[in-house]
Parts: structure tokens; C-alpha cells; sequence
């Protein structure tokens, strides 16, 4: 059994240890899966990111995670990581790679047990889903994040379709 499933819904349904926001560098909310976090956890998420000191106007730079607690979600904690614009990064696949490993270490140092992942930069950020599947599930399947329960919520059927066809090509190659 896979420790990695793959699920159509709204991230901000799961009921997992943490949830990951794929934000911008603000961090103070968005558009896309990130409006979405913060209309469901409600005010108290955009105080916890507010108590992150900015660098230069910068909470998190890009491929760097941070993590607050979740405020009204069901999930402990929501880990806020920046994926690559695809067309404008110098390194989009280096900065992908580091968005997962980024989160899924902040996970582990705080005890989580399970986290739920969104297709980190796959919408305005415009990563091709294909490209960006492979990615995230060979970052995943490493063995170091084999005790953590992780979950990819997808907002399309054929999101779903790209990541499962992924995860069982790669599962068969191991
Ligand atoms: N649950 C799961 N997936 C979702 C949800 C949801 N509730 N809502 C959207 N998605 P995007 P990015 C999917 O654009 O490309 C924000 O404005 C969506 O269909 O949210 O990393 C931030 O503030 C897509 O497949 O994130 C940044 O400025 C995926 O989540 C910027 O967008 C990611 O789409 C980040 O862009």
C-alpha cells in the first residue's frame, strides 16, 4: 500500500495534520487555492501570517515554506509554500523540488502525521500538470517521507487523471 493517494476535492475539506497553501511571496493571501485556505480558516490565518517578519516585503521566497496554525480548518497547521512561475523562473524544476521537500521537512520537524498537497504552482503560476506531477510525486516517494500520510487533492478529473497515471508509472518503475 502507497502512502501517497490522490483525491478530487477541496483541499480545504482535509482533515489532515497540515495543509499546503501554494502562495505568493507575501503571503497574505490570493486568488486560487490560497483565497480559498484563507476564506475557510478565516481571519485568525492572515494574523499568523501577519506575525511573519517580511524581508524586504518578502515572507517567503520562492521554493522556501513556512508554517502557522490553520485557524478554522480542520488541519493543525497550513504550511505556505511559493512554487516557480513557470515561464519567468531561472529554475522552475529546482524550485518545484524544493517547494515539496521545503514542506514535507517543515511536516516532519512538527510532528505531523499527515499532510495534503494542492498542484503547487499548476494554475496562474502555469507549470504543465504532466511536468509538475512527476515532480511532486518523485519528491514524495522518497523514502524519508514513507511514515507520513500524504494527499493530493486535485481540483479536476483530469488533474486526477495526470497524477494517478504518474504515480503508477513511477510506482511500477521502483
Ligand atoms: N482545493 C484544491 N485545489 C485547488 C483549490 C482548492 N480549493 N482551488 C484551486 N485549486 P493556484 P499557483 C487548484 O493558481 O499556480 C494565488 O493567487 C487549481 O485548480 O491556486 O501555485 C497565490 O496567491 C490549480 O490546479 O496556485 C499566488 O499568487 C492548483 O490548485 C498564485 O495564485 C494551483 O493553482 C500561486 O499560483
Amino acid at each position: 500500500m502507497s502512502n501517497i493517494q490522490i483525491i478530487k476535492g477541496d483541499i480545504t475539506t482535509a482533515d489532515v495534520d497540515a495543509i499546503v497553501n501554494a502562495a505568493n511571496p507575501v503571503m497574505l493571501g490570493g486568488g486560487g487555492v490560497d483565497g480559498a485556505i484563507h476564506r475557510a480558516a478565516g481571519p485568525l490565518l492572515l494574523r499568523e501570517c501577519e506575525k511573519i517578519k517580511p524581508v524586504k516585503g518578502i515572507r517567503c521566497p520562492v521554493g522556501e515554506a513556512r508554517i502557522t496554525p490553520a485557524g478554522n480548518l480542520k488541519s493543525k497547521y497550513v504550511i505556505h509554500t511559493v512554487g516557480p512561475i513557470y515561464v519567468s523562473d531561472e529554475n522552475p524544476e529546482k524550485h518545484l523540488q524544493a517547494s515539496y521537500l521545503n514542506s514535507l521537512n517543515l511536516a516532519l520537524s512538527n510532528k505531523c502525521e499527515s499532510i495534503a498537497f494542492p498542484a503547487i504552482s499548476c494554475g496562474v503560476y502555469g507549470y504543465p500538470a504532466e511536468e509538475a506531477a512527476e515532480i511532486a510525486l518523485s519528491v514524495c516517494m522518497k523514502d524519508e517521507y514513507k511514515c507520513l500520510s500524504i494527499y493530493f487533492y486535485l481540483f479536476s478529473q483530469k488533474m486526477v487523471d495526470i497524477w494517478s497515471d504518474a504515480l503508477k508509472s513511477m510506482m511500477i518503475e521502483e
